[in-house]
């Protein structure tokens, strides 16, 4: 299960809103076939997994460990329980059920049903932990949110005329690249906006770039040339003017300033999971609702001494782990 969760991850930024699903098959006390969901509209991991076994007659008897509930629909492709059934693999080992409603306990019947052996939970938590975009989409039917902020020691996100350049180390940039290209949206604020200039897109780490989301209450961004309008990523302005939509821009009005109403509009629009990467007013406002769900605090040995204060976590916030990038320290927090 270990293996199929190592798989599964390869799927990351290229599956959503699918779950990330890891699987492996195992006959004899070896592995003989790994597969996993590599990107949304393709083969599931029960299908890759088994395509990868050339002499096919060695799946029957084999046990097989799934990350996910294996699916009992037919969506872009047939279900993955009836596929392990014809194959006549003897016993299915599961990270954890599928709580999308087209499945639900569906797999595990068509087994069952079959003959075919079957345990859930083992590596649960782990298993869980890795599709969290997924189950907090199927469980509270909105995106997912990560905040994400770089600050000095002393806690300061910018000098007091907004210059935030400098903080964090070039490796901590080049992390915040790969969250990007991990993440369907990236949100900011009129300040951000006005102050950086930001291009908000995928540069120093493969993959794509996410939609970029901006809110922009009073309708003050409206200068061309600002980079949030190049064309490099498809862009959502939420605005006090009529909805639009333009090239690769797209407007929303925004009838109701709270991010409960940005995230179901974001989650109409197929938006599963937000990074929102500042500034410090924006990152207060969801800390202040407790709508998020992880946050990456980038901590630099730099002191400002003055500036514009860190966003500070409160409510149901628990650190879960420090990790060292060079002299830099990044604290995951999660939200309970
Ligand atoms: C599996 N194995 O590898 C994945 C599963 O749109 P579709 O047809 O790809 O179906 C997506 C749904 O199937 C998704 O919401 C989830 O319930 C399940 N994903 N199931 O057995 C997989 N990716
Ligand atoms: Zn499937």
């Amino acid at each position: 299960m270990q293996r199929a969760i190592q798989l599964a991850e390869y799927g990351r930024g290229y599956v959503s809103p699918n779950p990330l699903v890891g699987c492996v098959l195992v006959k004899d006390g070896r592995i003989i076939g790994e597969g996993w969901h590599r990107r949304h509209g393709e083969n599931h991991a029960e299908v890759n997994a088994i395509e990868s076994v050339s002499d096919k007659s060695q799946i029957k008897g084999c046990t097989a460990y799934v990350t996910l509930e294996p699916c009992a629909h037919y969506g872009n492709t047939p279900p993955c329980a009836n596929r392990l059934v014809e194959e006549k693999v003897q016993k299915v080992i599961i990270g954890h059920r599928d709580p999308n409603p087209k499945v639900n306990g569906g797999g595990i019947k068509i087994l069952k049903d079959a003959g075919i052996a079957v345990e859930v939970g083992l590596l649960e938590e782990e298993c869980r932990y890795q599709n969290r975009v997924f189950l907090t989409n199927m469980e509270l039917e909105r995106p997912f949110i990560v905040l994400k902020w770089a600050q000095t020691s002393d806690g300061f996100v910018a000098r007091k005329n907004f210059d935030s350049k400098w903080i964090s180390n070039s490796l901590s940039r080049q992390q915040v690249h790969k969250l990007r290209a991990e993440i369907d949206g990236i949100l900011v604020g009129y300040n951000t906006i006005y102050y950086d200039n930001p291009e908000l897109t995928t540069r120093d780490w493969p993959g794509k770039n996410p939609v970029r989301v901006i809110l922009d209450p009073r309708n003050e961004l409206t200068d061309r040339k600002l980079n949030i309008y190049n064309k490099k990523a498809r862009t959502i302005i939420f605005n006090s003017a009529e909805n639009s939509d333009n090239d690769n821009i797209q407007k929303i009005k925004l009838v109701d300033f709270d991010p409960s109403f940005v995230l179901e509009k974001l989650y109409e629009e197929g938006v599963r999971s937000v990074l929102v990467e500042g500034g410090s007013i924006t990152l207060g406002r969801w800390i202040n609702t407790g709508e998020w769900d992880e946050a990456q605090v980038f901590v630099s040995p730099t002191t400002f001494d003055n500036g514009i204060p860190a966003p500070i976590i409160t409510g149901q916030g628990k650190l879960k782990k420090e990790k060292q990038i060079e002299d830099d320290i990044v604290q995951i927090w999660i939200n309970n």
